[in-house]
């Protein structure tokens, strides 16, 4: 049977040196890093919730154009990042155009399609980077993905 392979582009804790990358470790399948590029659109991009975690908002047009990293992996892997991400419920993931030198790559990206607008009065990001200011909670592990997405400033408000 052929293997199917997907390009997926990271623009946030996945990259190299952030602190999901070791999701792409080979016992959760194949991964392989293709080059560095960014969005041929641009993206809104903020870190948010009290975890800080990066969020690409599906609002083209807005923000920067976002650097990240494309990797090829496998269907297995595919599901790993997907279990990570909680696509589909809260993340969801589709295929955008990549710039990579002069050429354009298609790849998935994971986007969030339901936020209240004032996050977008957040900073807007060009490249997500872990900081000591605004470290990723990795503890979100012990909460539900209900809870981090019914959270703070994901929220909508009610009035
Ligand atoms: N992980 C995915 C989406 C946001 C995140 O933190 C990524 O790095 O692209």
């Amino acid at each position: 049977m052929k293997r199917m392979l997907y390009n997926v582009f990271v623009y946030g804790t996945l990259k190299r040196g952030e602190p999901n990358h070791h999701w792409f470790r080979p016992e959760n399948g194949f991964s392989r890093f293709i080059a560095a590029g960014s969005t041929t659109q641009k993206f809104p991009l903020i870190v948010g919730t009290r975890y800080n975690i990066p969020f690409l908002l599906d609002r083209p047009g807005i923000g920067y154009n976002i650097k990240g990293e494309i990797y090829e992996i496998d269907e297995a892997m595919l599901g790993k990042l997907d279990e990570l991400e909680g696509y589909p419920q809260y993340y969801d993931r589709e295929i955008q155009n990549i710039t990579v030198e002069n050429e354009s790559m298609q790849c998935w990206l994971y986007l969030l399609r339901k936020f209240p607008e004032k996050i977008l009065e957040k900073t807007l990001l060009e490249a997500y980077h872990n900081t000591p200011e605004q470290p990723y909670c990795e503890s979100y592990v012990d909460s539900t993905v209900d809870d981090i997405f019914d959270s703070d400033d994901l929220k909508q408000q009610s009035n």
